[in-house]
């Protein structure tokens, strides 16, 4: 069966944040220090999701998709990145599944969507590689407790992202700003995705994914030069964490001046590499690359952002291009071939300035005009020959959307954060008379 779903992530929704035994994160610790989060905002309460999760069930039933991802929060099982367990945690995560089971939704749970518990950051976090073992440790802890009706676990959300960010530019938690001396937190957090599979089959896990953040790199102009910037982009963003995991190997970074990343061991690749049940796309944008002006200073960068113009863009200034969802699926296919398992694209939507109106609607025309095409693309990517499994709407409610705080709003719900009215969108509607129509007909898209 297709699987038509919503996502979120737990710092992003749960709140709750010092209750029931729940550690720090480093998103706790980021939020927190002035000047890191626009307008000041934390998690702390969020959609209350943690409380209210019942009712964000019911609203995801009511919807009509079959499947549900979630990232579960790391700190709430492991207080303190050790092997002490916090039950309390646990009970939440397994409440929350037997409501969605109780609904015929597929959990689809999320491991690491960048949340770490703040112990282990004060221990080097993904620059050590213990962190890696640390996230095995956990993943036996949530899969013994949970597997038996979690059927799709997620070691890792968008790898890169969470290097770049957290590690090399210092824009999200743990907020450090060591450029490409970030590399070792790609490395380490693709040891524990291969470490964390491990410990998910060995408790019956049924299908194990790593969801990567991907983007069609397309050079500003002709000329040679732009299509090295291109192919040195392509390289950092998308196969130094496809090609590990698909082809046990790391691809060619001299570009950047490394001629091999020093934290990989004797064995690591093989572990790295083990076998996946599917792959987990979240696409939101191409990106537009260009070779740095001569003497430019990009920090060693040998690529600069170009920018995607003539189309339109969402509140955040993306781009809006849903053919990039087809060229981004028929481009891993050709790519990796039989290596690539099936795909899910585990995100994909869109941030607007939404508000009800005086009638109380919330009408966000835009979200449905890009849903409608993104799932246009999905159904054309199949049509070329990819195997596609699932499809889930990035988000189910509007959340803390980590620097921007809650100023971007990317739910299908709308959330009023100061009363935690939850108000359906005008795409939802149109989502759920779609799903019915799918399943009508039996067919994906
Ligand atoms: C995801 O990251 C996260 O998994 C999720 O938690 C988050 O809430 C959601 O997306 C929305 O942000 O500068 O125009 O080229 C998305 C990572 C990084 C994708 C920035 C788009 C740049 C757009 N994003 N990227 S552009």
């Amino acid at each position: 069966m297709f699987l038509w779903g919503t996502a979120t992530a737990s710092y992003q929704i749960e709140g709750a944040a010092a209750e029931d035994g729940r550690g720090t994160s480093i998103w706790d610790t980021f939020a927190h220090e002035s000047g890191n989060v626009r307008d000041g905002h934390t998690g702390d309460v969020a959609c209350d999701h943690y409380h209210r999760w019942s009712e964000d069930v019911t609203l995801m039933a009511d919807l009509g998709v079959n499947s549900y991802r979630f990232s579960i929060s790391w700190p709430r099982i492991h207080p303190r990145g050790d092997r002490e367990v916090n039950q309390a945690g646990l009970d939440f995560y397994d409440r929350l599944v037997d409501g969605l089971c109780a609904q015929g939704i597929t959990p689809a749970a999320t491991l690491f969507h960048w949340d770490l518990p703040q112990a282990l950051e004060d221990r080097g976090g993904w620059l050590n590689r213990d962190t890696a073992h640390r996230l095995a440790d956990y993943a036996h802890t949530v899969s013994a407790r949970l597997a038996d009706r979690v059927p799709i676990w997620i070691t890792l959300n968008e790898p890169f992202i969470h290097m770049v960010f957290g590690y090399a530019l210092g824009t999200h938690a743990p907020g450090r700003a060591l450029f490409l001396d970030a590399l070792p937190a790609a490395h380490h957090q693709l040891l524990g995705h291969g470490l964390a599979t491990r410990a998910l089959r060995a408790n019956g896990a049924g299908r194990v994914l790593v969801t990567n953040n991907c983007t069609p790199v397309w050079a500003a102009s002709d000329a040679e030069r732009d299509a090295r910037a291109a192919d040195a982009y392509d390289t950092l963003h998308n196969r130094l964490f496809n090609d590990p995991v698909l082809l046990g190997s790391y691809p060619d970074l001299s570009a950047f001046g490394v001629p091999a990343l020093d934290a990989v061991r004797d064995g690591d690749l093989e572990v790295i590499a083990q076998p996946l049940d599917g792959l987990g796309v979240n696409y939101y944008n191409p990106t537009r690359v260009a070779a740095p002006a001569p003497g430019a200073d990009t920090g060693g960068l040998p690529f600069v952002d170009a920018g995607v113009t003539g189309h339109p863009t969402t509140a955040f200034g993306w781009p809006v291009v849903p053919d990039g969802l087809r060229e981004l699926l028929t481009g891993l296919r050709a790519r990796y071939g039989d290596a690539l398992p099936p795909v899910y694209v585990t995100e994909n939507g869109c941030s607007q300035a939404d508000e009800p109106g005086p009638d109380g609607v919330v009408d966000d025309q835009g979200r449905i005009a890009y849903l409608d095409g993104h799932i246009a693309a999905l159904r054309a990517a199949m049509a070329e020959g990819v195997d596609v499994r699932g499809y889930y709407v990035w988000s189910l409610l509007d959340n803390f959307e980590w620097a921007e705080g809650y100023n971007q709003r990317f739910g299908l719900v709308h959330v009023d954060f100061a009363t935690q009215k939850r108000t359906p969108k005008a795409s939802y509607h149109w989502l759920k008379n779609r799903l019915a129509a799918e399943h009508h007909h039996g067919t994906p898209a």
